[in-house]
């Protein structure tokens, strides 16, 4: 199985990625890649080509975004906030397709970094230029969360060829949500995003929400640099 990397625009880009990163730890890992799961660093599929993309998660503090990626990756959920510090990384196997006849294993890498100022002061413009596609994660509870997303999203746009979706988090919490759908499709429409509404406690789209940014990104790969990560390339 051939493996390529997702982000087509190259090493000079990734090189912009800075800041300190705090790998999952080791004996952690197993966890993060189950041999027996859908896929794993070890386990490889003969029919699948392999491609790595960078998922980045963004949005304010709070609203959720650790919770999702540990539902995603761990499949937990925790209510205490343990506040994220710095980035941590985690990863997944997700098979795609077939996309022209063609099956993919992406290997994500999903960033999680610590939300509001962390992003703004510390990692900016180069996080995002790194990922392959951005999840913009608010908190359906909390009006202020979506609006500040238009920074992030306004940053991802300038960026070019980054696809984004907007996560819409804690739909579990009912006669608490402030955010109508109306609103959701209106700001989304603004930035040419698109939304769902998802729920790291009962797991509602979370899974749905990691593959599809996944197969969207993939397929903006596959555009814009076919020869790339095809099945054709050396
Ligand atoms: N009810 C509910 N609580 C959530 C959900 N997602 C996160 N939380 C809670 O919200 C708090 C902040 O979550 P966290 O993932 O740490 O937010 P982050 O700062 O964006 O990473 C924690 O207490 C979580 O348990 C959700 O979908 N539903
Ligand atoms: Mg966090």
């Amino acid at each position: 199985m051939r493996t390529r990397s997702g982000n087509a625009r190259g090493s000079a880009r990734r090189a912009r990625t800075s800041g300190s990163v705090a790998i999952i730890p080791e004996n952690q890992r197993e966890r993060l890649n189950p041999p027996s799961g859908a896929g794993s660093a070890g386990h490889r599929t003969p029919d699948a080509v392999s491609v790595k993309l960078k998922i980045c998660l963004v949005g304010d503090e709070g609203v959720g975004k650790t919770s999702l990626v540990r539902r995603f990756v761990l499949s937990e959920f925790d209510e205490r906030y343990l506040r994220t510090v710095g980035v941590v990384v985690y990863k997944r196997v997700v098979f795609l397709g077939p996309i022209a006849g063609t099956t993919y294993a992406a290997n994500l890498t999903v960033w999680d970094v610590l939300g509001g100022l962390g992003f703004q002061g510390r990692y900016g413009d180069a996080y995002l230029a790194s990922a392959s596609g951005v999840l913009a994660v608010c908190d359906l509870t909390r009006p202020d969360s979506l609006d500040d997303l238009g920074l992030y999203l306004e940053r991802t746009a300038a960026v070019g060829g980054v696809p984004a979706i907007v996560l819409a988090n804690k739909i579990d919490l009912g006669p608490h949500v402030r955010i109508t759908g109306s609103e959701l499709t209106r700001f989304c429409a603004r930035y040419g995003a698109t939304f769902l509404e998802t729920s790291a406690k009962t797991g509602q789209n979370v899974g749905a929400a990691f593959s599809k940014l996944a197969e969207t990104a993939l397929k903006v790969i596959l555009a814009e640099s076919p020869r790339a990560i095809g099945p054709e390339a050396d």
